[in-house]
């Protein structure tokens, strides 16, 4: 999916150890059939080249960019500065504080400037993934039927676990 049709999603990570976590997020996208890029790109270590992305993003056909960063996660707030796409910020637990430093980092912008923070780490990729889903469903009927069968399955296999559980105690 990331590579054979033109990408509607931009995935950025501060670094390539922040891609285990992020596939959850490329997970979900290929789960709604959404078409995806993923980047390596990074506030710090190459400014130039991350707010060329951030700028040609809409003109280049995508409708939304989720940045999963570590530590002092500033990208996801540096590329909503240079674009007026919706931007989804992953705090990845990737220091020692355990993804707290990126979680403040990414979800306290200043008014102007929102970052659609999830939660930290895996549950956040995922989130982040489901959430693209959400805003490109809006316009796109296949995404918003997918969205409707995703919560069924999500329902039914909590209830399977219930019932699994249920009949076990009674056993007992
Ligand atoms: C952040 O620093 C990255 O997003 C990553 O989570 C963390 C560590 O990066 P590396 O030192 O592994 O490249 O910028």
């Amino acid at each position: 999916m990331s590579t054979r049709s033109s990408p509607k999603v931009g995935i950025l990570i501060g670094s390539d150890s922040d891609l285990e976590v992020m596939s959850e997020a490329e997970k979900r996208l290929d789960y709604f059939g959404i078409p995806y890029e993923t980047r390596v790109l990074s506030a710090h270590r190459t400014p130039h080249e991350t707010q060329k992305y951030a700028e040609s993003a809409a003109e280049r056909g995508l409708d939304a960019i989720i940045v999963g960063a570590g530590a002092a996660a500033h990208l996801a707030g540096v590329v909503a500065a240079h674009t007026t796409l919706p931007v989804i910020g992953v705090p990845i637990d990737s220091s020692s504080l355990k993804g707290l430093d990126a979680l403040l980092a990414t979800v306290q912008m200043p008014g102007g400037v929102p970052v659609a923070t999830m939660a930290i780490g895996t549950a956040g990729a995922a989130n982040a993934g489901i959430f693209a889903a959400e805003i490109l469903g809006r316009k796109d009927p296949k995404i918003a039927a997918k969205l409707v069968q995703f919560k069924q399955e999500m329902t039914a296999g909590v209830l399977d676990k219930d019932k699994k559980l249920q009949s076990e105690r009674q056993k007992r």
